[in-house]
């Protein structure tokens, strides 16, 4: 299996790069901010949840996004590999996952890191907010605090993965193919 995790700030990228890390693989797909956004437009109890945390800018308790991934991990037992778009964002998060997967036998292969700038990604998460109808996109203090939970909570899990050797940092800067390029690069030798 080849399971990778995309990373990166918010407007890193990550959706972007997945869609064709998915095509050139055959991988899963788990964007956890797609199936949060899901629940918010079903108007589920989990999703009218996440969105008073998603509207201030903030995380989504750790709890309702393992068992959303454990519970698509369980539904894709045929899977040739997963990507991991968005998830895990805490210390928390990136136990869980490794445990679930250590029970499938399999394991995270790569983290491939985004690497972009704080005025890059503000420019690019209000350019997409004119015309995507997301309310975390349109105000400039809910992707300013989006950043700095980003860089409080989720930055640190870099070391956790470069402990474990899986870590690659890649800049995101440069057009959308230039950066595809530079992500198989690492991703074609697993
Ligand atoms: P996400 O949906 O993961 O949103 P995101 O961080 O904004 O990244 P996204 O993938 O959408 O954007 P991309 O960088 O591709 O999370 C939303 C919220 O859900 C979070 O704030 C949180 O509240 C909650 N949540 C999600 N997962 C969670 C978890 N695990 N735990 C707790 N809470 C969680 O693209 C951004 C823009 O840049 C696009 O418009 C794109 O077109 C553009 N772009 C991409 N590449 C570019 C390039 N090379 N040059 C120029 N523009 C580019």
């Amino acid at each position: 299996m080849l399971n990778i995790i995309l990373f990166g700030p918010p407007g890193a990228g990550k959706g972007t790069q997945s869609d064709r890390l998915i095509k050139k693989y055959n991988l899963v797909h788990f964007s956890t901010g797609d199936i949060l956004r899901g629940e918010i437009k079903k108007q589920s109890k989990l999703g009218l949840e996440a969105k008073k945390n998603i509207d201030k800018g903030e995380l989504v308790p750790d709890s309702v996004v393992i068992s959303m991934i454990s519970e698509k991990i369980d539904e894709n037992k045929t899977a040739k590999g997963f990507i991991f778009d968005g998830f895990p964002r805490t210390t928390p998060q990136a136990e869980a996952l490794d445990k679930l997967l250590a029970e499938k036998g399999t394991e995270i292969n790569v983290m491939l890191a985004l690497e972009v700038e704080k005025d890059e990604l503000v420019k690019r998460l209000l350019n997409r907010g004119k015309d995507s109808g997301r309310t975390d996109d349109q105000d400039i203090s809910i992707i300013e605090n989006r950043i700095k939970v980003y860089l409080s909570e989720t930055a640190p899990l870099t070391e956790y993965y470069a402990r474990q050797g899986k870590f690659y940092g890649v800049e995101g800067i440069g057009t959308v193919d230039e950066i595809f390029e530079k992500l198989t690069f690492v991703t074609d030798k697993f």
